[in-house]
């Protein structure tokens, strides 16, 4: 029987690749975001693959995703890989400059949106004694840098989350386990600085970066292990970069 796997943040980026590469993989596709054109479009393009139901939400609203997930057709109803993918970062400055928009954000998004998708989900797979989760943290979830802060510490959140669902749910059966990317050229760095694409496409300028591609390749190797097998807690960078702040560049 295939598999079921919902990803969030299915839109755009590592979302976007995960599905494609999980539907030519054979699972059978949950896709989540709020931009509903995409998310048709993708429906479309997949549906030739495999079978796929999307999810319009904002992660923030608990509501709506308790009202979808209570809805799902019968076929979608066990759901065996969770991929809590949604998020950004909004902003890049100093603490004492910082927005609060920016702030509730990402703490809206990164940590109590992923919260609230896992808890609606969490019960169900308790239920089957079985299931997956992938948290997608980052490097900065694991090192803070210039600027990153807010950003940072709801990724030090999601890490923290992910030993703690590893740690409860391990009773039940439950796989969990964090992927932590270093620099990923997505759309990730025009959300961060609200639209401008000059500016985000020079933070991936002068070296190669990560591609989303290579992020579904590695979600797939995961969730693909024996099922003895859980990868807790994997980093990777690409080949240029050694930290959050050291990155090899050719000017
Ligand atoms: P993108 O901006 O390309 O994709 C972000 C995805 O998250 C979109 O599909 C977007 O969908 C969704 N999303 C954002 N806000 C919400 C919301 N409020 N409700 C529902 N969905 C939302 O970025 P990436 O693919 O790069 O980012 C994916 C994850 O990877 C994030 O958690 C990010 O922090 C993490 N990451 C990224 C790195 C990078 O360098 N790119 C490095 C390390 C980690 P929509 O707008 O349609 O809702
Ligand atoms: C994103 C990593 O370093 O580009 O999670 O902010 S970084």
């Amino acid at each position: 029987m295939k598999k079921t796997a919902l990803i969030t943040g299915a839109t755009s980026g590592i979302g976007l690749a995960t599905a494609k590469r999980l539907a030519h993989e054979g699972y059978q596709l949950i896709l989540c975001g709020r931009r509903i054109e995409r998310l048709e479009q993708l429906q479309n393009e997949l549906s030739i693959q495999t079978k796929v139901h999307t999810l319009c939400f904002d992660v923030r609203e608990k509501s709506a995703i308790e009202k979808c997930m209570t809805s799902l057709p019968v076929e979608f109803s066990t759901i065996d890989v969770l991929i809590n993918n949604a998020g950004n970062a909004h902003g890049l400055d100093p603490i004492e400059n910082g927005s609060i928009v920016d702030w509730d954000a990402m703490i809206d998004i990164n940590v109590k949106g992923l919260l609230y998708v896992s808890k609606a989900i969490i019960p169900k797979m308790v239920d089957q004694k079985s299931g997956h989760i992938i948290n997608i943290g980052s490097t900065a979830a694991k090192e803070v840098y210039p600027n990153g802060n807010v950003y940072c510490a709801s990724k030090h959140a999601v890490d923290a989350l992910n030993h703690g669902m590893r740690i409860d749910l391990n009773q039940y059966g439950i796989r969990v386990g964090a992927i932590h990317p270093g620099m990923v050229e997505t759309e990730f760095s025009e959300v961060r600085f609200k639209g401008d694409k000059n500016r985000a496409s020079n933070v991936y300028k002068g070296f190669k970066p990560l591609e989303a591609d290579d992020i579904a390749d590695i979600i797939h190797f995961v969730i693909s292990r024996p099922y003895h097998v859980n990868i807790a807690d994997l980093m990777v960078m690409s080949t240029a970069q050694a930290s959050s702040t050291i990155v090899r560049k050719n000017n």
